[in-house]
């Protein structure tokens, strides 16, 4: 009895501390002192730095001699910072430790065409390489395939496999599986419905629909958003609806209302 409260308390701790963890993990990408910082930069002078983050802090960064800058996908513009470029920075007391900047980006949503969703990998390469230069870049990815400056910059690295600072057709193949519309739609809501409803039931329970999307991560979040009606299981509309909003991220409520918000903000 006692071995089992023991054990029992050990796991609630370890529970707890990574509860906390995860919470901590969340944190501190957001906020006035976040130790991660996704933004624009506003303003640059000598080793000052200001940033406006994605949740509206403006920040005064420092520049020393130990921060690593990397720039990415920089081609022939030469590697200094400026203002409007997009970054990602890891701060300490504010002064960088490390920094990944990219050529200004859009705000705008980024998402697919329907004609896209139907282009082979050389066809999409071809009306992503917006300068017709044979290759194809971060800002270029940004601007016509996908915009994440959370995860962006990383993804479009790993791509990267020779590190030229662009992607051949070869990379860019590799970028489209790491490209969420691009795998969300190789088959149909159906195709995917039918093996992932394991019991045949023709609805979908929390378990079967972390096979249908072929992730658990967050799996709480996407199925609650899913379940419109808020029965604990999905039919298939309500999954193809899921997979439409995920492919085409203006359909997605928040951004229907940012939208309307910002259509107001201009018609005063
Ligand atoms: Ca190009
Ligand atoms: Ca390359
Ligand atoms: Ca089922």
């Amino acid at each position: 009895m006692i071995f089992c409260k023991r054990v029992l308390i050990r796991v609630m701790l370890v529970y707890f501390c990574l509860s906390s963890l995860q919470l901590y993990a969340q944190k501190s990408l957001k906020g006035p002192k976040s130790s991660l910082i996704i933004g624009v930069v506003t303003k640059v002078e000598g080793n000052k730095v200001e940033v406006l983050s994605r949740d509206n802090y403006l920040r005064k960064l420092t520049i020393d001699e130990q921060s690593k800058i990397k720039f990415l996908s920089f081609e022939n513009t030469e590697k200094v910072i400026k203002a409007d470029y997009a970054i990602s920075v890891s701060v300490k007391d504010e002064i960088i430790q490390s920094a990944t900047l990219t050529l200004p980006v859009t705000n705008e949503i980024v998402e697919p065409t329907p004609e896209m969703l139907k282009m082979t990998p050389p066809e999409l390469f071809k009306i992503t390489d917006l300068d017709g230069n044979g290759q194809v870049s971060y800002a270029e990815i940004a601007k016509v395939l996908e915009r994440s400056p959370k995860h962006g910059p990383r993804k479009f690295s790993k791509s990267d496999r020779d590190k030229s600072g662009a992607l051949n057709l070869k990379e860019f193949e590799l970028q489209l599986t790491r490209t969420e519309w691009w795998n969300l739609s190789r088959k149909t809501p159906e195709e995917m419905f039918k093996p992932a409803d394991k019991d045949g039931d023709g609805l979908l329970n929390k378990e079967e629909f972390a096979l249908f999307l072929g992730k658990k991560a967050h799996l709480n979040t996407f199925f609650n958003r899913a379940d419109k009606n808020k029965s604990g299981s999905l039919d298939l509309e309500e999954a193809a609806a899921y997979i439409d909003e995920e492919i085409f991220p203006s359909k997605k409520a928040k951004n229907i209302k940012k939208a309307n918000k910002l259509e107001k903000e201009e018609k005063p």
